[in-house]
């Protein structure tokens, strides 16, 4: 099933939002099948956002990202990335409707309190650049017949 990178960062879990984020995921109804509280590292962070090395913003990204811990969040489900960056709000949170998590918590780009990936492709390799396989778990929850149509 498909796979998205959730990082709860370090602007969130400071405010004490990590609850209420991670809250509207799983009513959304996408499946927790990893997650770990962590500092990011520098060589991690610059791996991570490699698609803006040079832009004027990366060295304020990367500063931010490994200010405070983060909750790395590997979640599953039907169109999983397209579904969680809906709930996530755009990237500039004065943008975001309310009812997103940006939209409802944040102001500023440089604190926008939450990454989601932005393709299946990129939620493998993020989800990878996170995780080991062995803290990644297949499990199947009781709901999930209710949520999905055919569960796999
Ligand atoms: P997103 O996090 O919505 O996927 P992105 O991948 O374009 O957005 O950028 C990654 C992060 O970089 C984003 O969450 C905040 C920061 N960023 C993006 N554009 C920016 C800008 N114009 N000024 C400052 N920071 C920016
Ligand atoms: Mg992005």
């Amino acid at each position: 099933m498909e796979r998205t990178l959730i990082i709860i960062k370090p602007d969130a879990v400071q405010r004490g939002l990590s609850g209420e984020i991670i809250k509207r995921f799983e009513q959304r109804g996408l499946r927790i099948v990893g997650m770990k509280f962590m500092s990011v590292s520098r060589a991690l962070a610059e791996k991570h956002y490699e698609e803006h090395v040079g832009k004027p913003f990366f060295e304020g990204l990367v500063n931010y990202i490994t200010s405070s811990p983060v909750i790395v969040i590997a979640l599953e489900g039907t169109n999983a990335v397209e579904a969680a960056r809906a709930t996530i709000g755009k990237t500039k949170p004065f943008e975001s409707p309310a009812g997103t998590i940006r939209g409802d918590f944040g102001l500023e780009v440089g604190r926008n309190l939450v990454h989601g990936s932005d393709s299946v492709a990129s939620g493998e390799r993020e989800v990878g650049n996170f995780f080991t396989e062995s803290e990644l778990f297949s499990w199947k929850r009781n709901t999930d017949p209710w949520i999905f149509e055919n569960p796999s």
